[in-house]
C-alpha cells in the first residue's frame, strides 16, 4: 500500500475568466485567466494506492461519487502511468460549501485531488507539474494549486503565481444563491457556447486584453480598475454564454448586481463576479466589507453569505506511511 496522503486545497474565483477551450487535445483553455484563490472554503482529499482493488473508489461528502468519475480516473491513470503503479486508489474528498453549483468545487478538487495522488504515488513533482496534471483534468483547478493571485496563461502546462496573498488586500463577499448542482455544467456549457455563440469569436478576442489590463491593474495596486475589470469579463462571458442559451444567471443574480451598481452610485466601491452558477461574489476593499454584506445579505433570495479572502495554496496535511 502507497502513504495515505491528506490534502487540503481551496477554490479560486476568477477575476479574469477562462471560458471555452482551445483546438487542441488536453483541455487547453482557449483564453487566458487570472484568480485569486480563496480561504473560508475548503476541498479536504485523501489519497492511497492500496492493493487489491479492480477499480477506483471514490467518494464524495461520505457518497459513492457518480458524476465526474472519468475525469478522477483518468487523472489517477495518468499519476498511475507516470509513477509505474497499477494499484488502484481509495479517494475520500469532501467539501465544506456547495458542490458543483458555481462555487468552484472542481477547482479545488481536482487540485486536492492532483497534488494527493502524486504524493501519495512517491513523485516529486513540483507545483507547477501538479497544475498542469490538474488543468488536464479542469483547468480551472490549475490555479488552486497557487496561493493569492493565479495567472493560468494561454497555452501554458500549469498555472503560476502572480502576486501574494498580501499584496493586494480584497474581500470576497460570496452570495449564495443555491445549494443545489447546476443543470448544465462548465465543460458542457462552454462547449455550447463556442459551438453556437454570435458572440464567442467577439469573447475570444477580448478576453485576452481585459486579462492584460487587469494583471497590469494589480500589480498597480488599482482596486478601482480590477474590480471595473472582473466585472466586465463575468458580463462579457456570460452574454456570450447567454447568447447560446446557457443561462446561469436567476433573478437574484441580476438582484446582487443591480444592488452593487447602486452601491458604487452611491461612493461604495463593490464590483461583482458570477460563474457558471447564480451566485454573485462581490469585490471589496476590507475596510468596505462588513458595510456591503449588511446590504447584500438583505437582497431577496440571498441564502446566506460568506466572507472570504485571499487564501493559501493547495498544502499537504498530513502523511501516514
Ligand atoms: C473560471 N469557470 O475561469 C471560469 C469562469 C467558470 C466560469 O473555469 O471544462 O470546471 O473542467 O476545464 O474549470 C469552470 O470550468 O471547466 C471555470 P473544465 P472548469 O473559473
Amino acid at each position: 500500500m502507497s502513504p495515505t496522503v491528506r490534502v487540503v486545497a481551496h477554490p479560486n474565483i476568477a477575476l479574469s475568466k477562462y471560458w471555452g477551450k482551445a483546438k487542441r487535445d488536453g483541455n487547453f483553455p482557449a483564453v487566458p485567466s487570472l484568480s485569486v484563490t480563496l480561504s473560508g472554503m475548503a476541498t479536504r482529499t485523501t489519497v492511497r494506492f492500496v492493493e487489491g482493488l479492480a477499480d477506483d473508489q471514490v467518494s464524495l461528502g461520505g457518497t459513492p461519487m457518480t458524476a465526474g468519475l472519468t475525469k478522477v480516473t483518468a487523472l489517477l491513470d495518468t499519476v498511475r502511468a507516470a509513477a509505474g503503479i497499477q494499484l488502484r486508489a481509495e479517494v475520500e474528498t469532501a467539501n465544506d460549501f456547495p458542490t458543483g453549483s458555481g462555487l468552484a468545487s472542481s477547482a479545488s478538487g481536482f487540485a486536492a485531488l492532483a497534488l494527493a495522488s502524486v504524493r501519495a504515488a512517491g513523485l516529486d513533482w513540483d507545483a507547477t507539474r501538479v497544475s498542469g496534471l490538474a488543468r488536464a483534468a479542469s483547468a480551472s483547478a490549475a490555479r488552486s494549486l497557487f496561493g493569492g493571485y493565479v495567472e493560468l496563461p494561454f497555452g501554458a502546462e500549469g498555472a503560476r503565481p502572480v502576486a501574494t496573498k498580501e499584496s493586494f488586500p480584497l474581500r470576497v463577499l460570496v452570495c449564495v444563491a443555491t445549494e443545489e448542482a447546476k443543470k448544465v455544467a462548465s465543460t458542457e456549457g462552454m462547449t455550447t457556447t463556442a459551438a453556437t455563440s454570435p458572440y464567442y469569436a467577439a469573447w475570444l478576442e477580448e478576453a485576452p486584453r481585459v486579462h492584460e489590463r487587469l494583471r497590469s491593474a494589480l500589480l498597480a495596486d488599482d482596486f478601482s480598475s480590477v474590480g471595473a475589470l472582473a466585472e466586465s469579463s463575468a458580463l462579457m462571458m456570460h452574454a456570450s454564454a447567454l447568447a447560446a442559451g446557457v443561462v446561469y444567471v436567476k433573478g437574484v443574480t441580476l438582484d446582487v448586481l443591480a444592488t452593487v451598481r447602486e452601491l458604487r452610485a452611491k461612493g461604495t466601491e463593490a464590483y461583482a463576479t458570477m460563474d457558471a452558477g447564480p451566485h454573485v461574489k462581490v469585490l471589496v476593499r476590507p475596510a468596505d466589507a462588513a458595510k456591503v454584506h449588511d446590504v447584500l445579505v438583505h437582497v431577496p433570495g440571498v441564502l446566506r453569505m460568506l466572507t472570504t479572502e485571499p487564501g493559501d495554496p493547495a498544502r499537504v496535511v498530513d502523511e501516514e506511511p
